[in-house]
């Protein structure tokens, strides 16, 4: 009778806990030629949506290389980023939704950043012309990259989103098509929503993927 014990749970907390139970939205993205675009960031809006804490993030640098190459953090995120190699680093952005400059360290020994204004930043290093790194600071909790397939998976409550599609090597003129609405049903089954973004000819960016 294990079932009945259970259901001494009151009605209203079932209520509360569906109500709170996430639907999902796949997003598969491609490039102009039809193939997966992978680390594409993807983020859903909503007006009025009470903002969550924002969860951190680490950008470590390793084999002279910023990991991971992309991030997507929400505005006020902080950013730590230890130094995994055995030479320094000095890293900074120019981008005006956040600048810095963490002069030459290793170890953990650099501050981490609060990243409060939503846009793009790409991060780069003095001494290693080739690293470089992109974070995307959006103004919701509901984001995620494209894996190797090109989807991303967002949990998210069921209703209206404005939905946008960034990718760190998109043509310029692929900015307006990059937004859509979107409207995630309840229920399991996740909700479908696709693009096609141009992008420029592969950089020469290790670690890519791409
Ligand atoms: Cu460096």
């Amino acid at each position: 009778m294990k079932f009945f014990a259970r259901s001494a749970i009151p009605a209203s907390l079932y209520v509360v806990a569906m109500l709170a139970q996430a639907s999902s939205l796949a997003v598969t993205v491609q490039d102009a030629a039809g193939k997966p675009l992978v680390d594409t960031v993807v983020f859903a809006e909503q007006e009025g949506l009470a903002a969550k804490a924002p969860k951190a993030a680490v950008i470590e640098q390793r084999g002279l290389k910023f990991l991971p190459l992309v991030s997507v953090v929400q505005t006020g995120a902080t950013i730590t980023f230890p130094n995994n190699d055995k030479v320094r680093h000095h890293i900074y952005s120019f981008s005006p939704a956040k600048k810095f400059d963490q002069k030459l360290y290793s170890g953990v020994a650099a501050s981490s950043q609060v990243f409060d204004k939503a846009g793009t930043v790409v991060l780069g290093c003095n001494i290693h012309d080739r690293m470089i790194a992109y974070v995307k600071v959006v103004d919701t909790p509901f984001f995620a990259k494209t894996d190797a397939d090109g989807v991303a998976r967002i949990e998210l409550p069921a209703g209206k989103y404005k939905l946008s599609a960034w990718h760190y090597n998109q043509a310029a003129n692929a900015g307006a098509a990059a937004e859509q609405q979107v409207t995630v049903k309840a229920g399991d089954a996740a909700t479908a929503a696709g693009y096609k973004l141009a992008v420029k000819a592969a950089l020469d960016v290790e670690g890519s993927g791409y």
